[in-house]
Parts: C-alpha cells; structure tokens; sequence
C-alpha cells in the first residue's frame, strides 16, 4: 500500500514537473513572438520612412527637371555649362531672400518642399544646398560653379519611423560637350565630317549662329 502511494507520488510530482516545463515553453514562445511581432512593426516604420524619403527625393528631382532646362535656356543657348543657381535661391526665385541656401550643409540649403504628402501622415521635407564649390564671393552657398548640388528629404511615417536620403545632383546639357558639337553642320555636306566643326570654332559666336 505505502507503495502504490510512493507511485501516485511520483506520478503527480513528474506531472507537475512536466506542466511546468511546458508553462516555460509557453511563456518564452509567447515572449519570442511579441518580440518578433515588435520588431517587425519597427522595421515596418523603417521602410515606410525610407519609401518616403525616396518619394519625396523623386518628387523635387522631377520638379526640377523641366525647371531646370527652362532656367538653363540662355546657357544652353551660349554654349556656357548650366547650374543650379536657381535651385539654391529657393522657390520664390528671388535671389538673396529669405530661402535662400546660407551655407554648406542640409541645415542651411534651401526647403522646397515642407510637410509633402504621400498619403495620410506620411510627410517629408526636401532640401537642396551647393556642395564645396567655391563662386562668387559673398554668394557661394548660392552660386553653383560646377554643376553639382545636393538634395536631401528627411521623411517621417505615423509608426514614429522616419529616414532621410541624400543625393548628388548633377546638372549639364544633354549630351555633355555634343552641345558644343553644332550637330546642325556637322556631317551636312562635302568637306564636312562628324569630328570636326567645318564652319568656325564654336565660341561666344554660337548664341548669335543659332539664332
Ligand atoms: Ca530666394
Ligand atoms: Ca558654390
Ligand atoms: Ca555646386
């Protein structure tokens, strides 16, 4: 008899043990997925910044490409390398106000784009600023000499998530120097070739050639 009750003993104290192992299971699943679930929900908001960011980089870069041109025109025209002064002057297109970029960081460039919608909360701001290029004394952080400025969007999502991109942009004629090349004449007779310009020296005369 005191057997059989040592048994029933052994029973339940390896019962309990087992429901207690299993309870331990359980907890450290139960914790794992709420740790998985948090992390996912984090990287969630980090992508959503990120795709943010990236739309508002997207919506300033198609802005400024026909922009861009249009401002150009009279360079293009002259034969001259085009900049992005106008960029740096800030949407009132006024030069020397308010906007303007001030300096050579993201911090002082120039806002163009403030609380830009994707959808919902999805917000970001984008701003351009010269890169270390020298210029016109007193104006440098507004005078683009070389063709080159930087373009940032800071992004931030409802899920608290928020990421920036930067970018180099980098502004010349299509076709780099083929601009230069007076495509016109070139090849357009007997004499002519493709490597040469058969009529004068494309210089300060261009503007007034094509006219
Ligand atoms: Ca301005
Ligand atoms: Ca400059
Ligand atoms: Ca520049």
């Amino acid at each position: 008899m005191k057997n059989l009750h040592n048994q029933r003993g052994a029973v339940l104290v390896t019962a309990m043990v087992i429901l207690a192992l299993l309870t331990i299971i359980g907890m450290a699943a139960t914790n794992t997925s709420m740790l998985e679930t948090m992390i996912s929900a984090t990287e969630r908001t980090h992508s959503e910044a990120f795709y943010t960011a990236e739309a508002g980089v997207d919506h300033l870069r198609r802005n400024f490409k026909s922009v861009f041109l249009d401002k150009n025109m009279a360079k293009f025209a002259a034969g001259t390398d085009p900049d992005w002064d106008f960029a740096l002057e800030g949407p009132d297109e006024i030069f020397n106000s308010g906007d303007d970029a001030t300096g050579s960081t993201y911090l002082t460039g120039s806002r163009w784009i403030t609380d830009g919608n994707l959808s919902g909360n999805y917000l970001y701001n984008v701003t351009v600023w010269d890169n270390d290029d020298g210029g016109t004394s007193g104006n440098e952080y507004r005078d683009d000499t070389d063709g080159i400025i930087y373009l940032r969007a800071d992004a931030r999502v409802p899920g608290g998530g928020s990421s920036s991109i930067e970018i180099l942009m980098k502004g010349a004629a299509t076709g780099g120097s083929a601009l230069s090349g007076y495509g016109a004449q070139e090849g357009g007779g007997a004499g002519k070739n493709y490597g040469a310009n058969d009529v004068d020296t494309v210089d300060a005369s261009f503007s007034s050639q094509i006219q």
